[in-house]
């Protein structure tokens, strides 16, 4: 073990503002607006403010998933929350999510505009109105529901644990890179097992669990989160790989994850959604191109 413990804490911790790691000048202890910004809004019922990570990616794939299955009332503007800016910090976004986390969603089809914020109350919260993508018999549901939790409370476990020691802290330590390795292999363990059983996450059917699961554990796979597939030993997890292979070819994911993508292939960047064109007209091949 490297990194022999050198750090005493303090009686009371205060905040060293210049900590080194990526992200460092956004963090910060306290929450509400720094800055005074309103949101834009468009033309639909649905106004998502968002941003292509993971937790972007899993509610814009529902919504064009909604849209491909016929849901016309899916249809919806989306707009970029550039989080390393500190755009969630404006008040206008803080108004809609005290949390300052994308996405964010705002539903003006009821009679007050309602907000919902945290990916997996947007996912239910669609797949409710819309009563798709969520099985209707109890058990079925049930099954869902708990795969839909099981992500929520796993990722932080690979996101703020893994992601961040192996792949934003200022330098690598060992202990903490190992204890959520050894935690997210854990994890994918039990989704290749519960995959070598059934074709989707839930059963036979593509459901909310799927969308909530595989940005993060499908997608770390292929080497695109982190790019920790090969210390992971991902590959090895055959029957998520076969998951993620089926899912990644859907028209409405390849769609979806182009949807507030600020980074990557220019084609694969959809900075703003305002119409199902914009996908063939507006990506940022297509502008520049047009400027
Ligand atoms: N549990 C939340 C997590 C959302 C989240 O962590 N969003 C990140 C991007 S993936 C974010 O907005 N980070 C900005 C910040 O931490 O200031 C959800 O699932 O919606």
């Amino acid at each position: 073990m490297t990194d022999a413990a050198a750090y005493e804490p303090p009686r009371v911790w205060e905040w060293e503002r210049e900590n080194g790691g990526e992200f460092a000048s956004i963090n910060r202890p306290v929450s509400g607006a720094t800055h005074e910004a309103e949101l834009p809004r468009g033309t639909h019922p649905l106004q998502l403010y968002s941003l292509a990570t993971p937790n972007g990616v899993k509610v814009t794939v529902m919504l064009e998933e909604l849209l491909a299955a016929g849901h016309s009332g899916a249809e919806y503007d989306a707009y970029v929350v550039d989080i390393r800016e500190g755009a969630q910090f404006g008040s206008g976004f803080v108004a809609i999510n005290p949390n300052s986390k994308i996405p964010t969603l705002v539903d003006y089809s009821l009679p007050e505009p309602t907000r919902v914020f945290e990916s997996g109350a947007i996912l239910l919260y669609l797949a409710e109105k819309h009563g798709a993508f969520l099985p209707e018999d109890p058990s079925a549901r049930a099954e869902c529901l708990s795969w839909l939790f099981w992500q929520m409370g796993s990722a932080p476990y690979l996101g703020g644990g893994f992601g961040h020691f192996y792949a934003y802290a200022p330098y690598k330590m060992e202990y903490p890179i190992d204890r959520y390795t050894m935690e997210v292999k854990r994890q994918l363990d039990v989704l290749d097992k519960q995959l070598a059983e059934t074709r989707y996450v839930a059963g036979d059917a593509y459901t909310i669990a799927d969308m909530a699961i595989w940005p993060w554990y499908g997608v770390l796979t292929t080497g695109k989160l982190y790019d920790a597939a090969d210390f992971l030993a991902a590959q090895d997890y055959g029957n998520v790989v076969r998951w993620y292979e089926e899912i990644a070819a859907r028209d409405a994911v390849i769609r979806g994850r182009k949807v507030n993508r600020i980074n990557g292939p220019l084609e694969d960047q959809l900075h703003e959604r305002h119409d199902p064109s914009d996908f063939a007209l507006r990506t940022q091949d297509k502008i520049g191109a047009a400027t």
